[in-house]
């Protein structure tokens, strides 16, 4: 006697086998109504029909120990492309590497992923709203990428202690903070080491989905907080097809900045996936100084910065408060970067900045006739 499989049945299940394994969820049933659900939903938008199935996933490749790479084979990538993923996911079900997600930002192709929508109240939007509003990797999002951004993004309350990434792990998520206080840990060696602070803004978890890398650091709570999370498969189709095109139009002028000459390549280009572009007109305050430390309290104009300079890194270089202000001469674009991410990105140029930092305390010593310390 034989037996007939059904047309689709071996795809469906192995669709289905896939995504257990990437996001290993707690409750399979419950996962396994979400997933077919999905199915549903989007066959009944594309037209697929009852009978038909799309296949989900082109090729996987599971690996416990290495990390996530991106393949590239052709024509594969439109289906690749069409991964699949239920948005449900939490840090108990993590993903295990999967190279599955083929991903040319380059490519202008058709826009056909199933959206991410988590429904919102009007309250939720507006605090979500709020909370987005300075991240710079949304910046340069157009008007409807940022609508699909805040549709797919879901509120995440957490508590005390509570780790949200860990170090190694997959990525799944991508966090903006609405409010709480959450410490960055990195591991040095054995020993698990507080190397900076997110303070009730910011964001973070962007490394692991933009490189396919295991997550890079800790994060831990140290309040109750809310956080927003974005989905991997929503963040990659919007923030890294933004992030080719920032590439393409500052790769020259990156290149230009002498500041960042000593940088590889690489590490130049990592720059431009970090930064936010922000304009601003004649007179606007850029930066604020935090304290006067003349009786007066007048403001003297100590320098102009033109095209390929910086400033803003001596705060960040001597951990003291901004030294001074910054405003718009005429109409001005900025590059700009958070704490975090020159930390992480700019290590290597911090001496040269150290160097220029005894020019500003020249500069200073010839308006004001008095020495400052502007060092530690
Ligand atoms: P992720 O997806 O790797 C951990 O998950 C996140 O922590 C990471 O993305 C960043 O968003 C965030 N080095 C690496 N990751 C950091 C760092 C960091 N700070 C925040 N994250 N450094 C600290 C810089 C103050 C360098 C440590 C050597």
């Amino acid at each position: 006697m034989s037996i007939e499989v059904p047309p689709g049945l071996t795809e469906l299940l192995q669709g289905y086998t896939v995504e257990v394994l990437r996001q290993r969820p707690p409750d399979l049933v419950e996962f396994a109504i979400q997933y077919f659900t999905r199915i549903r939903e989007t066959r009944n938008q594309d037209g697929t029909g009852p009978g038909g199935v799309k296949p989900l996933l082109k090729e996987v490749k599971i690996s416990e120990a290495e990390p996530m790479q991106t393949e590239s084979t052709g024509d594969d990538d439109e289906e690749d492309d069409s991964d699949f993923e239920p948005p449900v996911i939490n840090r108990f079900s993590r993903r295990v590497s999967v190279c599955a997600e083929a991903f040319n930002p380059d490519e202008e192709e058709e826009d056909t992923e199933p959206r991410v929508v988590h429904p919102k109240t009007d309250e939720q939007r507006c605090r979500l709203q709020e909370a987005c509003l300075d991240i710079l990797l949304f910046k340069s999002l157009d008007p409807e990428q940022m609508s699909q951004v805040l549709d797919a993004m879901f509120e995440h309350r957490v508590q005390p202690q509570e780790h949200v990434i860990d170090q190694g792990d997959d990525g799944d998520n991508f966090y903006v903070i609405e409010r709480g206080v959450y410490d960055i840990l990195v591991l040095k060696g054995e020993q698990s080491v507080c190397v900076g602070q997110y303070n009730n803004r910011g964001s973070f978890g962007e490394l692991a989905l933009m490189y396919n890398t295991p997550r890079a650091a800790t994060i831990v709570a140290t309040t109750e907080g809310a956080l927003w999370g974005l989905d991997r498969v929503t963040f990659r189709r919007l923030v890294l097809k933004n992030n080719a095109k920032k590439r393409k139009t500052y790769e020259t002028f990156v290149e230009s900045v002498p500041l960042l000459k000593s940088l590889e390549l690489q590490e130049r280009m990592k720059i431009v996936d970090v930064i936010g572009v922000k304009n601003y007109q004649d007179g606007e305050r850029i930066i604020t100084q935090t304290k006067a430390d003349h009786q007066d309290n007048a403001e003297v104009e100590i320098a102009r910065c033109s095209h390929g300079q910086y400033f803003g890194e001596l705060a960040l270089v001597t951990n003291k408060p901004r030294a001074a202000s910054a405003y718009a001469v005429g109409d001005v674009k900025c590059l700009i970067m958070d704490v975090q991410a020159f930390e992480r990105l700019l290590g290597s140029c911090k001496e040269i900045m150290k160097r220029n930092i005894s020019h500003y305390e020249e500069q200073l010593v010839a308006l004001f006739g008095s020495s400052m310390d502007l060092r530690d």
